[in-house]
């Protein structure tokens, strides 16, 4: 069944697990168009995971920091479409944690091999405050750290695996959060893999 992690926070275990290789391969047709790349952070670390972007902005970094941009840096193109796929997927899962109506505009794809791992951070690089972000484990599982909304609140960790989708959304939207470094295995839709994709609403 569906768990509140936090109020706001729902967790859909297995909710993508049926369309999951729909949407690994619909992830295969914008990496053919925006490649997964390692971003640089503005303070100079390249980025274990590697990542790019669908939708009508995506996140990219630069010296200056953080921002949504409609073209790709690395190609010079506007990033690809969402998928139909993704849209449907979003939108169903907002709407089964209490947020209809979610339009996403941006959409990160995350890619993880074994040792990849993401800090403790928060999302707030995007203007639209109120709504939820949605996010879809694929391949290999990870330990997910949910903290508070200051930096020294001690996450709670939950294992996050193959299909399991979690709604941000209200008091959680701007807690910290952080995946452990991903150990190795394999997974028959992924190898030694772990995608997470997140659907967010910027403008
Ligand atoms: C909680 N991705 O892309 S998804 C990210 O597994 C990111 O790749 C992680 O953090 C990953 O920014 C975690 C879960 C997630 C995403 C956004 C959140 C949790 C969140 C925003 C607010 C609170
Ligand atoms: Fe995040």
């Amino acid at each position: 069944g569906d768990e509140q992690l936090a109020p706001g926070a729902w967790l859909l275990r297995g909710f993508a697990r049926d369309m999951a290789s729909t949407l690994l391969h619909d992830v295969a047709s914008v990496t053919a168009v925006a490649p997964f790349r390692h971003l640089v952070t503005p303070g100079g670390y390249t980025m274990s995971v590697a990542m790019t972007n669908c939708g009508r902005v995506g996140w990219t970094s630069e010296a200056r920091g953080y921002r949504y941009a409609g073209i790709d840096p690395q190609t010079g193109q506007a990033w690809p479409a969402l998928p139909d796929s993704f849209a449907d997927l979003a939108r169903r899962a907002a709407q089964a944690a209490g947020f209809p109506d979610f339009d996403p505009d941006a959409c990160l794809i995350n890619r993880y091999t074994p040792g990849s791992r993401l800090s403790l951070h928060q999302d707030r690089d995007e203007n639209d405050r109120v709504a939820p972000i949605v996010s879809v484990s694929l391949g290999l599982p990870a330990v997910f750290q949910f903290g508070g909304l200051a930096r020294t609140d001690k996450p709670a960790r939950y294992r996050l695996e193959h299909g399991d989708v979690v709604v941000w959304g209200g008091p959680s939207r701007f807690a910290y959060h952080g995946v452990l470094p991903v150990a190795d295995g394999y997974h028959p839709e992924t190898g030694n893999l772990r995608i997470n994709i997140t659907f967010r609403k910027v403008f």
